[in-house]
């Protein structure tokens, strides 16, 4: 029997194959290809003065050694701006090897191809390259203060200047019973999946084409810019996908230099080449994100009510932009949570400092945003002693008021449009999920027994889903196995398990008749991405279109096959069946057989078909106008905005009070992404961000030096929760539906990060009474701000 899938805990069926070792990551393939190292800049910020390879060419082994001279065509051009805006009046991008100029430690100066990296390592080693050294310009102090520049032609070291209003804040803010002003600020972090990036390539001189494997997050994303790079017609390159372990957002760059220079030097050199990214290059060399510092003023009455919030803050976005102003919209634009903020203004100036790139890591942008907003909410219950949970409950947008236009653009361009949500609910299941109104007695009891014990909550919500399209490609086997394809990429968030339980319900097939494949350019051309939680509602409806399609197809040959009309018939378990009557049925692997004339089939199905195949009229063509060969169909979905999830998390901790170590005792969540298609999943997915909040407002930074050097490099310093730290976790769920899709879903994959690190300072502030506004902290840090209370 087929009963609906969606909505059930359905186990990964991917997880058999990756958790018994038979993943195949980037690492896995490509034995018998050429492998790559890199000269990486040791220096912040420097002119490349003369590179001496005489001694790297002595070593046995060494295939080629490029530098930016070798670079022909248009691999010598800066790489691609990918998400150009009108106000980035001064966006930079970097060349795929350094030119004459080094802006970060880790920016790559010298290719090395070798038979193996020990090889390519050694090389490495023995290239000399000499540096004039530069000021470097680290951290959002030392770009503000522009006393030096990391691009010479860049005044102030401003990519940008970003403005939104809506209504006058300032005078709102003015004219208000109250007034506060706050600074606040987030560190630099980043994503650490536990496979780096990777990329393998093979050229096939006979056929003049690339196939390239690449642990990226955008593989058709890559297919053009490759094909563009290396003067390619597009139809010779293709980009697989292998499996990919985590991505977090650093793995969406497309290209990054190394997914251009290593399929160039394949075609170069006529041998396949490889390149896999060590922990070292990964910490140096690819992404960070998070550092903002922030000023906010806030206006509001005596119950709590905002009337006008302005925000100004400055964004660190490395050497160069090749993302745009993507973390800083989203942030100015997700800040607002669940919240009417009376009239606003946002200002964000996107700096460049001498360290590595910033580039969207779970999240984008959004963490910083709820931070600030969380903050100033308990900074105003603060001040008017009034109950934290109250003051939001106030400020928040209503059911009635959905969909809610806050009257200013998106991240997409488009309009920030809330479509649903039903934040008091949300609330009211958070409140009593952790206790909230009986913390007073826990306190009191905790307090007798010596100890220190605070609460605190955060809301945020996230625009998920953004387009401008996903699709899927459909096809039923005449073995009965149905084939699923789209062209979006997968990290380990269980899309083949989701994916196939929406086919699975659309056909009426079994589920484990369904196989999934994602992120492979020969098998699905136009796809966006795997990034801002977009898969479930894009991929999800994409497929879900495209097989209730395929189902009309399939119905259309079985009536004619079974004699009975459409209306009249229904899938159950991979058959067509006459409704009330048992016995006539075919199953899709013989409809399958039916919908090609020519026949030739060699299972089972074909000699089952027979029975069904009508003579062919001689003045009626074998095919249809307008009906293609073959059980299959293609579709794509096009949301006309993005679907708004949100969510609630509350916190309890312990501060020790003379060590002040920081105990996270529960961690409560209340999370709405719509209707759930994989319930399991989506937990498993919250869990995961949970703990990247937790290392978020608890252990991870990037700690640079003032010369740009970056001191924690490695996991030996660089701090990450392990399972002892990551707290057990308490989910509820509430689905309000999006209105925007055929499925109702919105996402889910970065919910779990974002109010982390509000939450927990709201937790801590509580416990201990002084006022969190920097994140992360650390014992020492929570002790020094002890002290200077204390002086
Ligand atoms: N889901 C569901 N019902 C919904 C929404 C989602 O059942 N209403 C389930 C689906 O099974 C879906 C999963 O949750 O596969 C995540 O859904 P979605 O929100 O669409 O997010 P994406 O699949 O697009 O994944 C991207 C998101 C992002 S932006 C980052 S960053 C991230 C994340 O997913 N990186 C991850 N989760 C990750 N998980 C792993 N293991 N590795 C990463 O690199």
């Amino acid at each position: 029997m087929t009963t609906k899938l969606f909505g059930a805990r359905i186990r990964r069926s991917e997880d058999p194959r990756l958790v018994t070792g038979n993943g195949r990551y980037l690492d896995d393939l490509g034995h018998d290809a050429y492998e790559v190292a890199f000269v990486r800049s040791p220096h912040a910020h420097a002119r490349i003065l003369d590179i001496d390879v005489s001694e790297g060419v002595e070593v046995d082994g060494l295939v080629a050694i490029y530098t930016y001279q070798d670079l022909d065509g248009r691999m010598g051009e800066p790489l691609p701006l990918l998400i150009p805006h009108p106000t980035l009046t001064h966006g930079r991008t970097q060349h795929a090897l350094a030119r004459d100029e080094v802006n970060y430690v880790g920016e790559a100066v010298v290719m090395v191809v070798a038979v193996d990296r020990y090889v390519a390592e050694d090389v490495v080693g023995r290239v000399r390259v000499d540096y004039e050294p530069l000021p470097a310009v680290v951290g959002i102090d030392a770009a503000r203060a522009a006393a030096d520049l990391v691009h010479p032609d860049v005044p102030g070291n401003a990519a940008a200047v970003m403005v939104q209003e809506s209504g006058d804040a300032e005078a709102a803010i003015d004219a208000a019973p109250h007034v506060l002003e706050l600074d606040l600020s987030i560190e630099r972090s980043a994503s650490m999946p536990m496979e780096g990036k990777g990329v393998l390539a093979r050229w096939d001189s006979d056929d003049e084409s690339l196939l390239v494997h690449t642990s990226t997050q955008t593989s058709t994303s890559v297919r053009q810019a490759v094909a563009a790079k290396l003067g390619l017609p597009v139809d010779r390159v293709e980009v697989v996908t292998p499996d990919v372990g985590g991505g977090f957002g650093v793995k969406i760059v497309h290209p990054w230099p190394e997914e251009v220079l290593v399929p160039w030097a394949a075609v170069r050199l006529g041998h396949p080449v490889k390149w896999t990214e060590d922990r070292r290059e990964h910490f140096v060399s690819s992404a960070h994100e998070r550092a903002q510092q922030h000023h906010v003023r806030v206006g509001y009455d005596d119950e709590g009510r905002l009337h006008g919030l302005s925000v100004r803050f400055w964004h660190d976005n490395g050497a160069y932009t090749p993302y745009g102003l993507i973390v800083p919209i989203i942030t100015s634009t997700q800040l607002l949570g669940p919240y009417k903020p009376g009239a606003y203004r946002v200002e964000f100036t996107s700096l460049y400092t001498n360290t590595v790139i910033v580039t969207p890591y779970r999240g984008a942008g959004r963490p910083q945003g709820c931070f600030v907003m969380e903050r100033t909410m308990d900074a105003i219950a603060d001040a008017l002693g009034l109950d934290r949970a109250e003051v939001r409950l106030r400020n928040f947008i209503r059911p009635d008021e959905m969909p809610y236009d806050h009257g200013l653009i998106f991240q997409d361009g488009r309009p920030l449009v809330y479509d649903s949500g039903d934040f008091p609910a949300s609330l009211d299941k958070l409140t009593k999920l952790v206790g909230w109104d009986d913390f007073e007695a826990y306190r009191a009891q905790a307090r007798s027994e010596g100890r220190r014990v605070g609460i605190g909550l955060a809301c945020y919500v996230e625009g998920t889903g953004v387009g401008p399209y996903e699709g899927g490609h459909v096809r039923v086997e005449t073995d009965g196995t149905v084939v699923v394809s789209t062209g979006l990429t997968t990290q380990g968030q269980g899309h083949q398990t989701m994916l196939a339980q929406i086919v699975a319900d659309e056909l009426g097939v079994p589920f484990d008749r369904i196989r999934v494949t994602t992120g492979d350019t020969r098998r699905f051309k136009y796809a966006v991405g795997t990034f801002a939680s977009r898969t479930a509602v894009m991929s999800g409806s994409a497929v879900a279109l495209t097989a209730r399609k395929v189902r009309e197809k399939a119905l259309r040959i079985a009536a004619q096959a079974l004699e009975a009309s459409v209306d009249d018939l229904d899938i159950v378990d991979g058959h067509v069946e006459v409704k009330g009557s048992p016995g006539a049925t075919i199953d899709l692997g013989a409809v399958a057989v039916l919908s090609n004339p020519l026949r030739y089939a060699f299972d089972e199905a074909a000699a089952r078909a027979t029975q069904f195949a009508t003579p062919a009229d001689p003045d009626t063509p074998p095919v249809a106008p307008g009906e293609a060969p073959g059980l299959e169909g293609t579709d794509f979905y096009s949301p006309p905005r993005s679907t708004f999830a949100n969510g609630m998390h509350a916190v309890v901790v312990e501060t020790d009070p003379d060590t002040a170590d920081i105990k996270i005792l529960r961690y409560c969540v209340v999370h709405d992404c719509g209707t759930i298609i994989n319930p399991m999943i989506v937990e498993g997915q919250v869990h995961g961000g949970v703990a990247q909040g937790v290392g978020g407002a608890l252990y991870e930074r990037m700690e640079y030096g003032p010369d740009g050097q970056l001191l924690n490099a490695s996991f030996m310093d660089f701090l990450m929760p392990y399972a002892s730290e990551v707290p057990e976790i308490e989910i509820d769920h509430l689905e309000t539906p999006s209105p925007l899709n055929p499925l109702g879903v919105k996402g889910a994959g970065e919910a779990g990060v974002i109010p982390g690190s509000a939450a927990i300072a709201s937790a801590i502030e509580d416990a201990e009474g002084i006022p969190i506004r920097s994140m992360p902290i650390s014992p020492s840090e929570l002790f020094d701000l002890r002290s200077r209370r204390s002086v």
